[in-house]
């Protein structure tokens, strides 16, 4: 076995998942894995990490509240789930890496994985509303109305040593996007209580925004006028002009990723795969981002010369994914694949992953394409 298996295995992953480091443990299930169902098994489920995955105690956890007041209370996860009604979304993650292999292939990102289309996933998470939890702080006296200033930062105790300097993992949202009732402190995945690779025992879920922000082992939360001064806030996770360089990049150069672009992706047939002249079933995923929904997916089998409408998977809400198949004529040759959708806003994604290339290799939306070798009497 391989030191990427054994990661897989050790945290609870299939076999063949696209193990991208070991250490710390970062993983996208193959190709076409995610179309078998809108929800993803825990197994299959993408893991992103940026240092090593703790192991915490769910009896001595705590969670340290500071409200805008400066109270704080805390509480156990006891306490967290006889104190607040628990609520089930169904929301996709995604990161803002997802799909940056596509970036790659336009120039090279050095220091960053190859994600392909699988830095994404969608569950259905278990918890106490964020809004909730503040209310009952007392921290937040404006109304749930949009209007609200100031950030809600959460913390987490994994060390990163790829931050500068060296920090454990943070990040923080809009106090506006806190109080909305769809951000959870959720302790259970699926059904399950949370995997440790997933946040044992309590993460963050921020429906529609880049996953970055859906903190996990959530240790606090701060109330607080500014943003997050969190390398994993304030530096990394900013779409950089292209002329930038990263390494110079500082504290708020660029724009601070938050809520997720119109997105989609081809799983199926595979990238280079040889399939039989004739109908071709088309299959894969597309989402809005934060609350919008998909409104139409479009699928050429010819470089977009002609396009045919999918149709759409099952509507789980507007936190998560579309699963959406197609059929379409392929003749013989060497053909692209390609897909394209439409929000509820009438946003079309950009075509062309050269318009968005970025030197962190964030927030690749452009319509995917997928090479097939196509057989049969030409
Ligand atoms: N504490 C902590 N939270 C974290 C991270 C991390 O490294 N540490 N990674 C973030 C990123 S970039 C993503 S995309 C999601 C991934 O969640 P998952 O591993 O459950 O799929 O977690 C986020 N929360
Ligand atoms: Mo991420």
């Amino acid at each position: 076995m391989t030191a990427m298996q054994a990661a897989a295995q050790r945290w609870g992953k299939r076999d063949d998942m696209l193990v991208h480091q070991d250490e710390p443990f970062n993983a996208e299930p193959p190709p076409g894995v995610l179309a078998a169902d809108g929800l993803t098994s825990v197994d299959a489920f993408y893991s992103r990490n940026h240092g090593p995955v703790p192991e915490l105690d769910p009896g001595s956890w705590r969670l340290s509240v500071t409200g805008a007041s400066g109270a704080c209370t805390t509480f156990s996860l006891a306490e967290l789930k006889q104190r607040f009604e628990a609520v089930t979304i169904t929301a996709t993650l995604q990161c803002a890496g997802n799909r940056r292999a596509g970036l790659m292939a336009v120039r090279e990102i050095p220091g960053e994985d190859p994600w392909r289309d699988g830095a994404t996933s969608t569950a259905r998470w278990t918890g106490a509303r964020l809004a909730d939890v503040l209310r009952a702080v007392d921290g937040t006296r404006p109304a749930a109305d949009g209007s609200a200033a100031g950030h809600v930062a959460f913390s987490a105790p994994d060390v990163s040593e790829l931050a500068h300097p060296a920090q454990p993992y943070g990040s923080s949202i809009p106090l506006a996007k806190a109080l909305s009732g769809e951000v959870l402190l959720a302790w259970e995945m699926n059904g399950a209580p949370l995997a440790a690779a997933h946040g044992a025992p309590v993460r963050v879920v921020v429906p529609g925004y880049v996953g970055a922000r859906s903190v996990k082992w959530l240790q606090a939360i701060t109330v607080q006028n500014e943003p997050s001064g969190n390398y994993f806030q304030a530096v990394a996770y900013r779409l950089l002009p292209p002329e930038a360089d990263p390494d110079a990049a500082g504290p708020d150069d660029g724009l601070s990723l938050g809520p997720i672009a119109l997105s989609s992706a081809i799983l199926s047939p595979a990238p280079g795969a040889t399939i039989p002249a004739g109908p071709t079933a088309l299959r894969g995923y597309a989402f809005a981002g934060d609350g919008r929904r998909v409104a139409r997916v479009d699928v050429s089998a010819d470089a977009g010369a002609t396009w045919t409408q999918a149709d759409l998977g099952a509507d789980s809400g507007p936190w998560a994914w579309r699963l959406w198949r197609a059929s379409v004529e392929c003749r013989p040759g060497d053909r692209v694949l390609v897909a394209r959708a439409w929000d509820d806003s009438a946003a079309l994604q950009p075509a062309d992953a050269a318009d968005l290339w970025n030197p962190k290799g964030y927030a690749n939306n452009s319509w995917p394409r997928t090479e097939v070798h196509v057989t049969g009497p030409q």
